[in-house]
């Protein structure tokens, strides 16, 4: 581009201009004084001249809605899908890249992506405009540990190694709703972000080529914090998000971004709750998930005021062969789950075999065939404690 390029908005008494580092020549302003004025000055030529310039966005499809700093919206929309990874359980110092993680593959376009603690990450010196290095952190939204590509230094640029903060999440079972918070290494008022979200064609959905702040003076050297941002599909469409940071130079300590607390529903193959009469025994049967999920765990639902829990499960065919024990009556609602040793891959419409053992009262689904949201549940046969078989007793229980 030969001329500067700006986005404009309308934020509540005016509109706001932004230039991009990018398209000066990949450079901000030589100080923060200068580009301020030079801003000032061109927003005063629009306003005199009476123009104001579209947003520099684009919805290839008009299926996605974004929610920018906007939790209570997102929530509202997507029905409050749960934090799904939190980053709270995992090692600090350990490097994801290419990992999966509840059925999310953390792809690194630009630093690796290691989990830090929060408060370990600092800004060495090398930036201009710091008024509090301390101050320039990226502070989790949950729990202790965030994801900060490059690790703990956030260093000035250019350092594509440590300072291109790249995301990309694959979603191997793509999902209508994803939100999570970007963390800043300061909260100026100029993100310095793109984000890209395609189908599972890749085929573009959304995008937005400067991720808007919260309607905050540009100011040079603000503490760290978080931006939301999330996405609403009118579909299961949502396969790739793509973060794109950059701001590689040195001018304002803020060329650094990392990420936490990533909300979106995790698939399942849930029977839902079952019912009376129930016994415990031994079922037989076959189970075909819609969509592919990722199991780490299968929940009992118990008949009320009962024990009832499964004491060993095994599924099988095609591919898949793996079993797991009950370890007992753990926690206050840990006795509904057996936990697989090693979390394992069901793909959509494939069928696979299960015997399930079970002990005190399940609850049951009296059928020999469910269909539910997430797949198909039947029953071969059921040999109840007594010795007696049937051939419609299907336990109400959870993959997860
Ligand atoms: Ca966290
Ligand atoms: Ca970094
Ligand atoms: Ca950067």
């Amino acid at each position: 581009m030969d001329a500067p390029q700006f986005i404009a908005g309308w934020r509540g008494w005016g509109f706001k201009l932004m230039a991009r580092d990018k398209k000066l020549g990949g450079e901000k302003g030589k100080n923060e004084n200068g580009q301020k004025i030079f801003v000032l000055s061109v927003c005063a030529l629009f306003f005199s001249i009476g123009i104001v310039l579209p947003v520099v966005s684009q919805e290839a499809a008009a299926t996605i809605t974004p929610f920018f700093n906007d939790l209570p919206g997102f929530n509202e929309a997507a029905g409050y899908p749960p934090i799904a990874i939190n980053f709270d359980e995992i090692t600090p110092g350990t490097n994801i890249t290419g990992q999966t993680i509840q059925g999310v593959i953390f792809t690194a376009p630009g630093a690796s992506l290691i989990v830090v603690r929060g408060t370990d990450t600092f800004t060495p010196s090398g930036f201009s405009g710091v008024i509090n290095a301390s101050t320039n952190k990226l502070f989790p939204t949950s729990g202790s540990n965030v994801l900060s590509p490059g690790g703990i230094e956030l260093v000035p640029g250019p350092n594509s190694s440590i300072e291109n903060d790249d995301l990309e999440l694959r979603f191997i079972t793509p999902v209508s709703a994803v939100g999570f918070d970007i963390l800043y290494q300061s909260l100026d008022g100029a993100s310095y972000t793109a984000v890209e979200i395609r189908d599972p064609d890749n085929k573009l959905l959304y995008s937005n080529n400067f991720i808007p702040m919260p309607d905050i003076p540009v100011s040079c050297g603000s503490p760290g914090g978080p931006l939301f941002v999330g996405f609403v599909s009118d579909s299961n469409n949502i396969a790739s998000i793509k973060i794109d940071e950059f701001d590689k130079n040195a001018v304002c300590p803020d060329s650094n971004i990392g990420y936490d607390t990533i909300r979106f529903i995790i698939p399942v193959f849930n029977t839902g709750e079952g019912t009376y009469p129930s016994i415990s025994g031994i079922h037989n049967g076959a189970i075909t998930p819609k969509q592919t999920i990722n199991v780490s765990r299968m929940f009992t639902y118990s008949c009320p005021g009962t024990g009832g829990h499964s004491e060993y499960v095994w599924i099988y065919g095609n591919g898949i062969n793996v079993n797991a024990t009950w370890n007992g009556y753990q926690g206050a609602e840990g006795y509904h789950y057996i936990e697989f040793s090693e979390p394992f891959t069901l793909e959509a419409n494939v069928t696979y075999n299960y015997t399930i053992k079970t002990g005190s009262y399940p609850q049951i689904h009296h059928t020999d065939r469910l269909e539910i949201d997430d797949g198909v549940i039947t029953c071969d046969n059921f040999v109840d404690a007594n010795g007696k078989v049937y051939t419609d007793w299907i336990p109400a229980i959870r993959l997860e």
